[in-house]
């Protein structure tokens, strides 16, 4: 379940004042009293929209002021009217006060109104004071001021689907070549650390919501990389689609990153992870990618899941990728719910301990690993010497380079970091 939630301020029109004015006709140098009233503010009226999905465009636009009244005018004419102002909102929307934080109405049917600020009224003209005691007022009504709020608005959406995968493999890239959503999209990890969502259209008028959630990592159905608070948008989606990078670009393999982040999903709720997956081999546009596919081709075959291949970059794949989600979706009939675990009660503990990372000597060779350990490599850039002077550093400070000392490593002898071969040089 995503909460998507924006503070917004709505402001009524004022009234506009009554007039004090005096009829001048020829032959009466003080006619009666002749003030008109004003014209009543405009409301700012929040309504359903059927159409819409998500309270994004609040992103843009926070303030919403409705016109004020005109004041009276002279011989007895009103000032106008502000036109009221109308707001979609999408279904489900629930409005609090920010201030005493209670809701204040909840919309939810079809073309359902609610008025969040009422205009204020318009000053009645001197004409309106007159009576047998007094016949020529000299005063008029104020106009009475446009009710104004600080609203928070809240809507709950389920993505129908989630998109999950190792960090940049590709998903926010997909998501905004699907979508008009503009996630974050970068060469690094963890570019996406809250999910994005985007309605993706496939024609005439049918749509689904596709979540983009940060990457996972090993130990994520453990809160490794925060990602119970990952998997856990992913809970309520009828359809995971599996992104996998097939380039080789990052020195992993398809096929163990294919298990892996199955591993993890079935680790933190069974059920998640016999969840509809799609399986969607990216950035075929790289060189070593075809040879990426075809190896994961057989796993996926051998364990019968579907698989696509796609450039998120090329958009090579995509259209096609859109309708066989959207087919799939209406083949998914209602899903038996997956029971939330009280998640925000459990208070995950980093191990202290746990160093993250393990060094050994197997048969004569120094391996270190550990996640730990990857994640500093994936920061690395091999071809930079102050990037190679941090990772030494950091080798030092996480106590790396001691074990491996302990251990009775030489100079220049061999280590093996997570399979890349390193000397030992202290
Ligand atoms: N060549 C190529 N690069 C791609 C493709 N798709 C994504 N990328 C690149 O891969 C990098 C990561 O893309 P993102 O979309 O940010 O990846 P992500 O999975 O959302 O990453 P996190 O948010 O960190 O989990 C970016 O530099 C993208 O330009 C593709 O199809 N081909
Ligand atoms: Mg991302």
């Amino acid at each position: 379940m995503f909460v998507d939630k924006v503070k917004v301020f709505f402001k009524g029109g004022n009234g506009g004042h009554g007039a004090v004015a005096w009829r001048r006709e020829k032959f009466e140098p003080s006619g009666g009293p002749a003030g008109g009233d004003g014209g009543h503010g405009g409301s700012v009226i929040l309504k359903v929209d059927e159409g819409i999905n998500t309270l994004a465009d609040f992103r843009y636009k926070k303030h919403f002021k409705a016109k004020s009244g005109e004041n009276g005018k002279s011989k007895g004419k009103y000032g106008k009217n502000g036109e009221n102002i109308i707001i979609s909102v999408p279904p489900g929307t629930i409005i609090k006060d920010e201030e005493t934080n209670r809701v204040i109405a909840d919309l939810v049917d079809k073309d359902e109104t609610f008025v969040i600020a009422k205009g204020g009224r318009g000053g009645r003209g001197n004409k309106k004071f007159t009576s047998s005691t007094r016949q020529a007022p000299s005063f008029a009504e104020g106009g009475s001021k446009g009710e104004e709020i600080w609203a928070v608005l809240e809507l709950k959406m389920i993505a129908d689907v989630g998109l999950i995968g190792f960090p940049n493999v590709g998903k926010s890239t997909l998501l905004s070549t699907v979508s008009q959503a503009k996630p974050k999209i970068a060469n690094y990890h963890f570019t996406t650390i809250n999910p994005n969502l985007g309605v993706v259209r496939v024609g005439n008028g049918k749509s689904f919501v596709m979540a983009d959630i940060p990457g996972l990592i090993e130990g994520a159905h453990a809160g490794v990389g925060l990602g119970h608070q990952f998997l856990r948008h992913v809970e309520r989606t009828k359809l995971l689609v599996h992104i996998i990078d097939v380039s080789f670009e990052e020195g992993r393999d398809p096929v163990d990153d294919f298990h892996k982040i199955n591993k993890e999903l079935n680790e933190y709720n069974e059920k998640l992870a016999n969840r509809p997956q799609i399986v969607v081999a990216n950035k075929m546009d790289l060189p070593r990618s075809q040879e990426g596919f075809e190896k994961l081709k057989k796993e996926t075959d051998k364990l019968g899941f579907e698989l696509f291949s796609i450039s998120a970059v090329t958009k090579k794949g995509i259209d096609k990728l859109k309708y066989v989600i959207y087919d799939k979706l209406q083949n998914i009939g209602d899903l038996e719910p997956i029971i939330e675990t009280d998640l925000e009660k459990v208070v995950y503990e980093p191990k202290k301990k746990e160093k993250g990372f393990e060094v050994r000597k197997e048969n004569g060779k120094y391996l270190v690993e550990g996640p730990v350990v990857e994640r500093l490599l994936d920061s690395v850039n091999f071809d930079s010497f102050e990037s190679m002077s941090y990772f030494q550093k950091r080798l030092r400070d996480l106590g790396i380079i001691k074990e491996l000392r302990d251990l009775g490593i030489d100079e220049e002898e061999t280590v093996n970091v997570c399979g890349y071969e390193f000397e030992f040089i202290d």
